[in-house]
């Protein structure tokens, strides 16, 4: 059984939001097209506090691209984005969202990030995705969304080392490139862990 995960298709992720990436507006259409694909759609969202220790906000004289330790990880600091409730957490208006089941949330804990949709950086944690997806016995996901480099990857990442036979999506993503060549590296640490690729248009 298949599922499809979307993975942080949120307003801050865009364009012009507080973390956008480039081109990010593009994989809303490809994953209003690719729903139909599947039975089962879950997305994850970034859910943050507005204090959360990943925003180079909370913590004076660092700036947004400087990498600190945080809970013993090195952590790359962001702007403010995804700030529970606000409009940047929020879907855009152009993404279907009356297929997805379930909304899974993330980075909650101030003091830790999560990037995977399945636990949190220091793989304390777990969310529930993957409980979810195995109590309906899904053993096969379909990995879409923002951004390349990091939530899609340590989601694809973690879904391979959980047993699922997992796919990217490749036309589906698109990836923040803080430094050039991470959506290329990105791409090959997934493809040698085992992720397999596809585009959008051989699904279904
Ligand atoms: C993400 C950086 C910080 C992502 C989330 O969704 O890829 N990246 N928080
Ligand atoms: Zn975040």
């Amino acid at each position: 059984m298949d599922a499809l995960l979307l993975v942080d298709l949120q307003n801050d992720f865009l364009p012009g939001g507080a973390l956008g990436v480039p081109e990010g507006d593009r994989v809303i259409p490809v994953a209003n097209r690719v729903q139909k694909c599947f039975d089962l759609v879950i997305a994850t969202a970034d859910w943050h506090p507005p204090d959360h220790g990943s925003f180079a906000s909370a913590h004076p004289g660092r700036e947004a691209g400087d990498v600190i330790e945080l809970s013993g990880l090195a952590q790359v600091l962001w702007p403010d984005h995804c700030v529970q409730h606000s409009d940047g957490a929020e879907f855009p208006p152009e993404l279907d969202t009356a297929k997805i089941a379930k909304v899974i949330q993330k980075g909650m804990d101030p003091g830790i990030d999560s990037y995977s949709g399945f636990f949190d950086n220091g793989r304390q944690n777990a969310t529930g995705l993957d409980e979810y997806l195995r109590e309906r016995g899904i053993d096969t996901v379909y990995v879409m969304g923002l951004a390349t480099d990091y939530c899609v990857k340590y989601t694809a990442l973690d879904a391979v080392s959980l047993g699922y036979e997992t796919w990217l999506i490749e036309d589906g993503c698109r990836g923040v490139e803080v430094a050039p060549g991470d959506i290329e590296r990105a791409l090959a640490k997934m493809a040698a862990a085992g992720v397999r690729m596809v585009k959008s248009e051989d699904l279904g």
